[in-house]
């Protein structure tokens, strides 16, 4: 059985595409009824709000950033899209129907499932050291993708762009496949940390299985393994953590939660989930050895990892200081462009 959000990513856009699109009120049928009227469009109406309209390849993209701009977010929102190849849709395009401005999100970043198809991405890797001693501890994977030219486009926006158009499932399901392929090729003998972020998945047993399995066959060991939770505030709720957290235990993974500190992931998190590793932020890491009050929030991070028996990262580390004053204050691991910046990662590295 696929997992239809996360395994698949179908076709929208067809040599002759009808639109099939149901709008929300007779008051919006109406305006889009007028406006592509005015606009040659030769629309028909198929139900008392819905209309239907075939285009050929070339006018597919004027029509959709001109309906973007016709209908108002809200209503676009509660729209209803789905398109076929002429036929009327029947219960297999069901689960093809998205919502207005999904709909529309997801043409408009095309691009990403092009990349995805095209293998046009890697994995690039930072190391983490122990605090201590210097010594290389563990890589984090950060997924990198290239745009046609062979430019890597910014990965925070790559993900916010796959969330608002309906492919975070895939995208985040294909950086963790990358992270440990990318591991596994170059012989990575360190610990691996690997991103995730618990929206992209309903239910971790039947959807990180691909992930699990994938670790297994390279031969990787799951105890070198850790899963940074990111984006936690985001999370549906915390029993959705605790289940995820409970499957990586179960299945002999490390589990790290990401960005403490920062806005919403507050400290209640640390005691009620007991990661194996916090991940300090690096807005609180930005120039701690001058400001008191971020000393403050990171003294009592510290405190309340060590009183669960928490490891603790710095994240960001940019400066001697910033290193010298989180050693200092008994953080267990430090990462940042200071000790290295992410790179992809040559089979000489992962032996040094
Ligand atoms: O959300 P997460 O903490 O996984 O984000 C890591 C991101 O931060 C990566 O994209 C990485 O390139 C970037 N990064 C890593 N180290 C540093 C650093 O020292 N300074 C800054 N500004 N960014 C960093
Ligand atoms: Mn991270």
């Amino acid at each position: 059985m696929d997992c239809p959000d996360c395994e698949r990513i179908d076709d929208q856009i067809f040599p002759k595409t009808t639109f099939w699109m149901s709008l929300p009120s007779k008051d919006s049928f109406s305006k889009l009824a007028v406006w592509l009227g005015s606009n040659g469009y030769e629309g028909e109406q198929f139900n008392s709000q819905g209309i239907r309209l075939t285009l050929s390849e070339s006018r597919v993209e004027a029509f959709i950033t001109a309906l973007y701009g016709e209908i108002n977010g809200q209503e676009l929102a509660q729209s209803r899209i789905v398109t076929t190849e002429g036929a009327p849709p029947g219960p297999t395009d069901l689960r093809r129907v998205m919502m207005g401005d999904v709909f529309v999100n997801r043409f408009m970043a095309r691009w990403i499932v092009d990349a995805i198809r095209d293998q046009s991405y890697e994995s690039w890797y930072q190391p983490i050291v122990a605090a201590d001693s210097g010594e290389v501890y563990a890589h984090e994977a950060l997924f990198r993708m290239r745009d046609k030219t062979g430019q890597v486009i910014n990965p925070g926006q790559v993900f916010k762009r796959a969330e608002q158009a309906g492919l975070l499932f895939t995208l985040d399901l294909t950086a963790r496949k990358a992270a440990v392929e990318g591991a596994a090729r170059a012989g990575l003998e360190t610990k691996l940390f690997i991103n995730f972020n618990p929206s992209s998945i309903y239910d971790p047993s039947y959807c990180l299985r691909t992930t699990a399995s994938a670790i297994e066959e390279l031969g990787l060991k799951p105890e070198n393994i850790v899963f940074e939770l990111t984006e936690t505030h985001q999370a549906r709720d915390k029993a959705h953590l605790k289940g995820i957290l409970a499957f990586y235990r179960a299945s002999g993974f490390g589990v790290a939660l990401d960005d403490i500190g920062s806005g919403y992931s507050g400290l209640s998190l640390l005691h009620e989930m007991k990661p194996d590793i916090a991940k300090i932020d690096m807005d609180l890491v930005r120039g701690i050895h001058r400001d008191a009050s971020k000393q403050t929030i990171v003294d009592s991070i510290l405190r309340i990892a060590q009183k669960n028996g928490i490891c603790s990262v710095a994240e960001g580390i940019e400066t001697a200081e910033e290193a010298e004053w989180l050693k200092t204050a008994g953080a267990d691991y430090l990462q940042g462009y200071y000790f290295g910046k992410p790179q992809p990662l040559s089979v000489a590295e992962a032996a040094e």
